[in-house]
């Protein structure tokens, strides 16, 4: 048995399937969680979904901002290109339901090599302590269940910028949206700083991962997607990027958690 996480599908199924015949994926022994972004902009991300549903039993996944963006427009009726044949599916209710019953964190602990994975879209910040980011996305999955109607309609926008333990509702729905799902870059304070995509290196402007680092042991790591630009580069060990582009054209990258294995796929253009 082997544990898989894999990068951004953002409906990319055909470098999925050409990724899980290079690991030789078996639903009956292996595990995929997926960094969250399974979908939108590529071309067959109702394909993404249906293979998700098949393989629900050995599959685990986090919340990507385009994931929350499926579901807003699920749940309040509007349309996107690349999304709607979704939308358009019979599967869209246990679609839906699938996506809705995801955390934005995942711990996974491999016995064999007494190490311990994170794993969040964009990552995890330097002001939240481990357990405090599991409390965080509990608490969005509850609401998820609860309401998740006004959750979506309230998600929208890069304010507040910065986590304060005394926010309440929308407010502070968002912002833990926001660090989980949107983070590149924080300031020394831990505010987001959501306007930076590029790598060109600006005051005040630190990757979020640098500050990070510090709150992990040896035995720890985090795994992200999101920023593709990184092209999976943190240049640190225990932090590892798996958004290596593929619905840019690029690749898509799979790690294998019990030797850290990475394996890639090219994209193909159709
Ligand atoms: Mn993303």
């Amino acid at each position: 048995m082997s544990h898989y996480v894999i990068g951004d599908v953002q409906g990319c199924y055909d470098e999925l399937e050409k990724l899980c015949n290079k690991i030789k994926f078996d639903p009956n022994k292996d595990q995929l969680i997926f960094a969250g972004d399974l979908v939108n902009r590529g071309a067959k991300s109702l394909d993404v979904m249906k293979f998700c549903l098949r393989n629900k039993n050995s599959i685990r996944a986090v919340l990507g901002n385009h994931d929350f963006y499926l579901m807003y427009l699920i749940e309040h009726n509007e349309r996107n290109t690349s999304l709607n044949k979704i939308l358009d599916s019979k599967h869209v209710k246990d679609i839906n339901n699938w996506i809705k019953s995801l955390p934005l964190l995942l711990k996974v602990y491999i016995k064999e090599s007494n190490e311990t994975f994170w794993i969040a879209h964009a990552g995890i910040p330097f002001i939240w302590s481990f357990e405090t980011a599991k409390t965080l996305s509990d608490e969005i999955q509850k609401v998820l269940k609860k309401d998740s109607y006004s959750l979506l309609k309230n998600m929208w926008g890069d304010e507040p910028k910065r986590w304060n333990t005394k926010l309440e509702g929308s407010k502070r729905y968002r912002t833990i949206i926001n660090y989980f799902t949107r983070m590149r870059y924080l300031d020394k304070k831990g505010s987001l700083m959501l306007d930076k995509k590029d790598l060109k290196s600006q005051k005040n402007y630190i990757p979020w991962f640098k500050q990070t680092i510090d709150n992990l042991d040896d035995n720890e790591y985090i795994i992200f997607g999101h920023w593709a630009a990184l092209n999976g580069k943190t240049k640190l060990n225990n932090i590892i990027g798996l958004d290596t582009g593929c619905v840019w054209g690029k690749k898509l990258t799979a790690i294998r958690l019990e030797d850290k294995k990475i394996i890639s796929v090219k994209y193909e253009s159709i």
